[in-house]
């Protein structure tokens, strides 16, 4: 029988021992290796015992210009597989992007992808192909080129609003932050393209919504702030995808900072939610609506799409997020790169200032898109600086074994090569380090071949980005417009892109100044 006095005497031995048992239990599958494994060497001393090894890195952030990718990057160059956690193998030859992304790949998105639970379901973390697949059919076909035409003037009106702000700053010492107003830019539009609303961020220069909540309260959020915020607190502790709930209100209850990261999921939930419903009434009042968020509704023939309203804010979540992180951080790069290459600057001008004259205010999509140079400048900044450029993982089938750059991998092993590493393979990109658009322009070779079947900016295959068509919009007419316009230089000859990295890469700032140009 268990007296008080047994339980005194026990309880400090539990408090001892059951974390040792715990600690003996990760031991021993580490040791028992059932997938043999441990020949592979750990990206750190943890990576065999739990997949938060891999949350710790990505919050180890020294400086700036060290980040996590980068940092496994440096890893993969002497030892082509890393073991990053137990169940987790990251590749470091380009040959693993076609095995592991492309269509022919039978890997699914593993299950961190569905592990925030408490919010609705989109097409990026469904995990389950036949419900992704029903999602990605039912939306599909309001992303396609055929509807550049409808986001066309959006896009011009917000660019035309960028220019405004550039231009008030274009006199005397004023330093212009990219970062700032690409971000601005980005989000704007993608508010615009998904729920046909003007936000007026560019205008007020802020990108707060302003709504009243579920609770009557007026509320102002920051739409970019939050979002990104919400990305520190995920991208640490999500890798432990059974115990996630109890490592979220853990974080949540003894770290203000992570209470604060968390919340602010909750806000632009809230947010976001507050635009969805907006919209949803905009629909009842019989409004014609064209945007990616009608097939959500319903179609044409009055058909309800079933899709239920957290689901519905969570796709609106995810378009907005992408759209923003996504075209804010490859036109950001675009120009940064730009800045440093006086040569490509120059030619990509001689390219514009051909195809363009002084009645384009905006760049017109017709003018823009099927120009070269444009076009290879903007791929060469997604190459060298890819906004999603971390590992993105994804589950091997079941049942048998594959074969990902020659190494056979077991059933229902996690791997992954990011987009970072991809693209900076020497075998493919003869000098990788280096911003050089040419390499872009080798029409018809086998090498231009090789290259674009490992260029994974947007990922690949049936779970590659269904923005690419909103993006090739927004990048190849902002860049055009600003490059067509204006003078730019750093404010510090020769500074260095700092970045911040959790599921996205982002630039951080990008301090310019800027002079109109002379353009005949
Ligand atoms: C330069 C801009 C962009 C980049 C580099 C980018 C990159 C990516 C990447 C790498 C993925 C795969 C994510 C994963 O496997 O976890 C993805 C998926 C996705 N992106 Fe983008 N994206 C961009 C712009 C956009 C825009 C503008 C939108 C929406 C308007 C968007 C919406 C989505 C959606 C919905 C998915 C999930 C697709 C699916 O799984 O079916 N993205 N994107
Ligand atoms: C999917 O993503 C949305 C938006 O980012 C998030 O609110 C939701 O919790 C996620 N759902 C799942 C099942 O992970
Ligand atoms: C932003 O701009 C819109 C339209 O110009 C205006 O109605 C709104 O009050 C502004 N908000 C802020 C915070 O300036
Ligand atoms: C990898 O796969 C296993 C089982 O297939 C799973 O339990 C684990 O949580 C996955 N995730 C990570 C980040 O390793
Ligand atoms: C639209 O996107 C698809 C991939 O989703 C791509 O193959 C196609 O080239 C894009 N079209 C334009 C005009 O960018
Ligand atoms: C620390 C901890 O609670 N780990 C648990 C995480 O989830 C797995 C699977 O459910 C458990 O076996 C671990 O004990």
């Amino acid at each position: 029988m268990i007296t008080p006095t047994t339980l005194l005497v026990l309880a400090p031995v539990l408090f001892v021992s059951a974390p040792l048992l715990f600690l003996l239990r990760l031991l021993s599958i580490y040791l028992y290796d059932e997938k043999g494994f441990r020949k592979y060497p750990n990206e750190n001393w943890a990576s065999g015992l739990t997949p938060l090894a891999y949350g710790y890195e990505n919050a180890r952030q020294p400086n700036a210009y060290d980040f996590h990718t980068k940092r496994l990057h440096n890893a993969l160059q002497t030892n082509p597989v890393i073991r990053i956690g137990p169940n987790w193998l990251s590749f470091g030859r380009s040959q693993a992007a076609k095995d592991i992304y492309g269509y022919t790949s039978k890997n699914v998105k593993a299950g961190v992808y569905d592990v925030m639970s408490e919010g609705g379901a989109n097409l990026n973390n469904i995990s389950e192909k036949s419900v992704h697949s029903a999602r990605r059919r039912t939306v599909a076909s309001s992303y396609a080129p055929k509807n550049i035409e409808t986001w066309e003037p959006k896009v011009a009106a917000s660019i035309l609003d960028l220019k405004d702000q550039i231009d008030k700053r274009c006199a005397g010492d004023v330093v212009f932050d990219g970062v700032h107003w690409f971000f601005l830019f980005s989000v704007e539009a993608a508010i615009k393209i998904m729920l046909r609303k003007d936000m007026y961020f560019l205008r007020n220069g802020t990108d707060h919504i302003y709504f009243t909540d579920e609770k009557g309260k007026e509320r102002a959020v920051r739409s970019i702030d939050r979002f990104h915020a919400v990305q520190r607190a995920a991208s640490t502790v999500v890798w432990d995808t059974e115990n996630m709930s109890m490592w979220q209100r853990l974080t949540n209850t003894f770290s203000r900072k992570y209470a604060d990261n968390w919340q602010a999921g909750k806000d632009a939930n809230a947010a976001l939610g507050s635009l969805v419903k907006e919209r949803l009434q905009r629909h009842e009042n019989g409004e014609e609506l064209d945007d990616p968020f009608q097939p959500l509704v319903g179609n044409i023939k009055g058909e309800d799409a079933g899709v239920s309203f957290k689901d519905q804010v969570a796709e609106v979540e995810q378009a907005v997020g992408a759209g923003t992180d996504g075209p804010a951080g490859s036109i950001t790069m675009t120009i940064y790169h730009l800045l440093r290459n006086p040569h490509s600057l120059t030619k990509l001008r001689e390219e514009l200032d051909a195809a363009l004259t002084p009645q384009d205010t905006i760049a017109p999509w017709e003018k823009v898109k099927s120009l070269p140079y444009l076009h290879a400048c903007i791929d060469e900044a997604l190459r060298l600086s890819p906004p999603v450029a971390a590992n993105l993982i994804r589950r091997t089938p079941p049942g048998v074994s594959t074969v990902i750059d020659g190494e056979v991998i077991p059933p229902n092993t996690n791997v992954s090569i990011s987009a970072y590493t991809a693209h900076r393979d020497p075998a493919v990109f003869v000098n990788p380090e280096k911003y050089e658009p040419e390499r872009w322009l080798a029409k018809g070779s086998g090498r231009l071949k090789e290259m674009l079947a490992v260029f994974i900016p947007f990922s690949a295959g049936t779970r590659g980005c269904i923005g690419r068509n909103v993006s090739a919009l927004l990048q190849m007419c902002c860049v055009a417009t600003l490059v067509y316009w204006y003078e730019f230089e750093l404010e510090v000859e020769g500074w260095e892109m700092e970045f911040e990295e959790w599921f996205n890469l982002w630039p951080l700032r990008l301090p310019m100044r800027v002079r109109k140009r002379e353009v005949v």
